[in-house]
């Protein structure tokens, strides 16, 4: 059973949750236009379940390199087939349901069904009514770093010191909505694996980075599930770069270095593989003890 507090309490207990994803898109970069049918997307939130998601991120809005933005009301109608039976489910299983959106019309109504977390990849700079939807529902936020938009984000992107512009950006957005009325201890911080980062950005946020953000205090998510960098750093193996869904292990190397370095939410595509490995490290962990 995941309860949304024992999520914004994990920095302090070590407990770790594992978050499925779930696109109900057209165009996502690794599962776009596997689920946008409602019948296999709610199949696929019970695949996930089954091995073990903790949490179900819903999202209607691609935010691959270039992507164009999705209305809010394009979003809901793609969500309005899937969340219910979703939240359903989920709640049968105890996992908790977010919703991937930078919109607050698009977050109200996945609350109205059963979602308590929003994923919001602008950490609230897109739309000033999520803070305080966020708050008077007593759900939790999700605020991720990227320079920019999906569109142009990966154009040229340069940073002096990527760990501390990215902290202090995330530090800043932190206080900017605790005054907009979202307290920080309803706020989860993502430093935006692949969101206008190059390989060495992505490598250094993945440790550096993730005991940057914990300094703030708040639990850490990371997600690196299937991104370009792990292509880019196995490409040769066979030849070619590996597409999305051969990029399972990558994946899984990159959630351990997070984890050892405090993260405690991973949101992935591959749930079965990264809880089975993030459960024989804390093991490991645990025996050295
Ligand atoms: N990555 C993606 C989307 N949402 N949210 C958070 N908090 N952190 C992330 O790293 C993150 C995110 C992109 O991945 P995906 O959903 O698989 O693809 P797409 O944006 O093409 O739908």
């Amino acid at each position: 059973m995941t309860a949304v507090d024992d999520i914004l309490a994990s920095h302090h207990t070590g407990r770790w949750f594992v978050m499925g994803i779930l696109n109900v898109t057209p165009d996502s970069f690794s599962d776009g236009g596997r689920f946008d049918e409602p019948k296999r997307a709610v199949a696929h939130a019970q695949a996930m379940i089954e091995e073990g998601a903790d949490l179900l991120d819903v999202g209607a809005e691609s935010t691959r390199p270039g992507s164009q933005r999705v209305p809010a009301g394009e979003q809901i109608s793609r969500l309005a087939e899937v969340l219910p039976g979703v939240c359903d489910l989920a709640g049968r299983a105890g996992a908790v349901v977010s919703v991937d959106t930078t919109r607050s019309a698009v977050a109200r109504f996945a609350m109205d069904c059963g979602a308590q977390i929003v994923n919001d990849v602008s950490a609230g700079r897109e739309d000033a009514d999520l803070p305080g939807l966020v708050a008077d529902r007593r759900g939790a936020l999700v605020l991720m770093h990227m320079p920019g938009e999906p569109a142009t984000m990966q154009d040229d992107p340069r940073y002096d010191d990527v760990v501390a512009e990215v902290r202090d950006f995330l530090a800043g957005q932190l206080d900017a909505l605790a005054r907009d009325g979202l307290p920080k201890d309803r706020c989860v911080l993502d430093a935006g694996i692949g969101f206008g980062k190059r390989l060495e950005h992505n490598l250094a946020l993945l440790t550096d980075g993730t005991r940057a953000l914990r300094g703030l205090d708040r639990p850490v998510l990371v997600g690196p599930s299937r991104k370009r960098f792990i292509g880019e750093l196995s490409a040769g193996v066979a030849g070619t770069a590996p597409t999305p869904e051969d990029r399972t292990g990558g994946t899984v190397a990159a959630c351990l270095a997070a984890r050892s370095a405090g993260a405690s939410l991973f949101r992935v595509h591959d749930v079965g593989a990264v809880r089975q490995a993030l459960l024989v490290a804390d093991a490991i962990e645990q025996a050295r003890e």
